[in-house]
Order: C-alpha cells, then sequence, then structure tokens
C-alpha cells in the first residue's frame, strides 16, 4: 500500500540544495502539535529513533511535543527558514503558502481515506508533493489523519442548517472559513491551543477535527456532540526543510526517507487502534455520536466555495479533477 517517496521529488531537493553534501553531523530540532498519546507524538518518536539508527548517528532528531517550538503557521514559516528543520505538518495551514496543497483542503474531494492515500501516491499527489519541496517544506512521508467532523455543545448537526449560526472554529485557511460561512456558519480561524478555553467559554459553539485529537487534547470534555459529517480528509506529512534535506549525501537521505516511510507506516496503524479507542472512550465519557444518513446536502452547500475557489485559482482545475477522477 505505501509507495516510497518518488525519485523526482529526491531530485528536486538535490536539485535546490544550495551547500555541498559534506559527513557533518546535524541535529534537527522538530515541531510536533500532540501530546502524548496521541498516535502522531508515538510516530514522531520513533521517526527520530529510526533516523538516528539509520544513519549510524550522523543525523539525530529531537523531537519537541506540544507545539512548544509555536503555532503551526508559524512552525512553517520556521520550517521553511530552516529555523525548525522539521515537523509533523497537517496539510491544511499549508494551503496559505503553498497554492497546490490546498487541493487536499477542499471539502469533500475525497470519498474516503483510501481514495485520498490514492490521490496522494498517483499524479495528483506527486505534483502537491513537488510543490511543498519547492516552497522548502519538502514532504517526506505522509500519516493519516482520519476525516474531520463537526462537534459542538448545542445538539447534533444533521444538516447543513444545524450549523447555521453557530461560531465554529477552523484552522487557518480561507477554505475552511468558507466552508463553514456556506453552511451559514460563521467559520473562525484560531490556533490549536486556544480551542479548549474558546469551547468552555462560549468564545465557539464548536469546531471540528478527528477522533483522536477530539479526545487526546480533551476538546470532548467541553463539546458533548461529535456529528460524522466527514467534510475533510487531509493528509499530514513529516516535511523537512527543502535546503537541508538536498544537502546531505545521498546515503543520508535515502536513509532518512526510509525513517520516514517506516515511521508513517507505524502511524497509520497506530492511527487505525486509536480511531476506534477514542470513539470508545470520548462515548463512555457521555459525549453522543451521531451518524449523519445523507450527507448529499453537506456536499451540496459547498458548490460556491468551489466555483470561488477555482474562479480565484483557475489553473488549480486540472489538479481538482485529476483527484476527483482518480479511482
Ligand atoms: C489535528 C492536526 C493538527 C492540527 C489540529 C488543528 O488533527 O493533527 O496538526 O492541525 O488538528 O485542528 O489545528
Amino acid at each position: 500500500m505505501y509507495q516510497s517517496i518518488s525519485k523526482t521529488l529526491l531530485g528536486t531537493a538535490t536539485a535546490l540544495a544550495f551547500v555541498a553534501s559534506a559527513a557533518v553531523a546535524e541535529d534537527w530540532r522538530a515541531w510536533n502539535i500532540h501530546n502524548d498519546g496521541h498516535p502522531n507524538t508515538a510516530a514522531m518518536d520513533r521517526f527520530a529513533e529510526l533516523v538516528a539508527e539509520k544513519t549510524g548517528g550522523e543525523v539525530t532528531v529531537e523531537v519537541f511535543h506540544g507545539g512548544v517550538l509555536g503555532t503551526q503557521p508559524d512552525a512553517l514559516e520556521q520550517v521553511q527558514l530552516g529555523a525548525i528543520d522539521i515537523g509533523n505538518f497537517n496539510l491544511g495551514p499549508i494551503g496559505p503558502i503553498v497554492k497546490e496543497a490546498n487541493l487536499v483542503s477542499l471539502p469533500f474531494i475525497f470519498r474516503d481515506v483510501d481514495h485520498m492515500f490514492r490521490v496522494m501516491d498517483g499524479p495528483a499527489g506527486d505534483q502537491v508533493a513537488a510543490a511543498m519541496g519547492e516552497a522548502g517544506l519538502l514532504p517526506i512521508g505522509w500519516f493519516d489523519a482520519g476525516a474531520r467532523s463537526f462537534y459542538n455543545n448545542t445538539g447534533p448537526i444533521n444538516s447543513p442548517d444545524d450549523v447555521a449560526g453557530m461560531k465554529i472554529r477552523v484552522m487557518n485557511n480561507d477554505l475552511f472559513t468558507g466552508m463553514v460561512n456556506a453552511m451559514g456558519g460563521n467559520g473562525t480561524p484560531m490556533a490549536f491551543s486556544e480551542v479548549y478555553q474558546s469551547l468552555s467559554t462560549g468564545v465557539v459553539d464548536g469546531a471540528e477535527n478527528n477522533l483522536p485529537s477530539f479526545q487526546s487534547v480533551g476538546h470532548f470534555e467541553v463539546a458533548g456532540y461529535y456529528s460524522m459529517s466527514e467534510h475533510l480528509i487531509i493528509p499530514e506529512c513529516i516535511c523537512v526543510n527543502t535546503a537541508k534535506f538536498g544537502a546531505l549525501s545521498e546515503d543520508m537521505q535515502a536513509a532518512i526517507v526510509a525513517a520516514a516511510e517506516e515511521a508513517s507506516v507505524f502511524q497509520r496503524e497506530l492511527w487505525a487502534e486509536q480511531t476506534a479507542a477514542s470513539r470508545e472512550a470520548v462515548e463512555t465519557a457521555g459525549v453522543k455520536i451521531n451518524e449523519i444518513a445523507d450527507k448529499g446536502p453537506f456536499q451540496d452547500a459547498m458548490a460556491p466555495v468551489y466555483a470561488d475557489y477555482l474562479a480565484a485559482n483557475p489553473s488549480m482545475a486540472e489538479l481538482v479533477e485529476l483527484a476527483q477522477s482518480t479511482e
């Protein structure tokens, strides 16, 4: 199932490197937004171990968990600049930086998680990855982030009309604000670390995320209704500063890519287990989870979001079609 990062992509990284390769020890700092207990934290720790092992200690990675190195948009900028070397990022907040990355942030673009991975492992994914690499954020592994659904404190959401009038926290990307607004709600971008308090004080009425993140940061304690809208299926990456990666010898690059691929396989296994476990845990804690019988009205409500997006980004039409027509 898991395909390796294409040779073309590694070629791009090497071509973009400004420094000739040399066998100097590299100590990398890695950003991770999650805390202990989240699959991505375990996967990033495993990645660091694998890098040390496979590079014979020539490259080491120190992972800073819990977003202590900054918010996601700030950390992305830092990786582009090389102030942070590497991290586990959601592609949602990468869209405002890399136009092609927004492909995956279009609501309902993918039929399910498997479809998303087929697209990412194919030519559309290669284009997204190449554009990210050119922007300084080279993806060397893809993580599963499941599907994001709405949660709130008022009642179950079954149709876009139930979202109308609600202030919903979204990640930093105009597509997500537009998505909530198209349902008559008020999409409110906010840092992940502020969501718990905003939910508990009523600054927002709801938010949206996958089940493992909903559980791991305690949002389920302050939002008792989780509705399976599954409107966004956004992959995550291990993304490294392109120039730093390109400056390594080919052997070191191959070792790091192998570490990222192994860590990604591990993450995807953990993800599947954790999604089931989180569902059970939040239900036991009293959260009401509802399936949505007909997602058609949510998809229909996205027509203006797609129309506005393609009008503003006509060059993305081909990539959108390529993704949609991928079997
Ligand atoms: C999580 C994701 C994080 C962050 C967060 C958010 O699911 O893993 O990278 O994007 O959602 O909602 O900000």
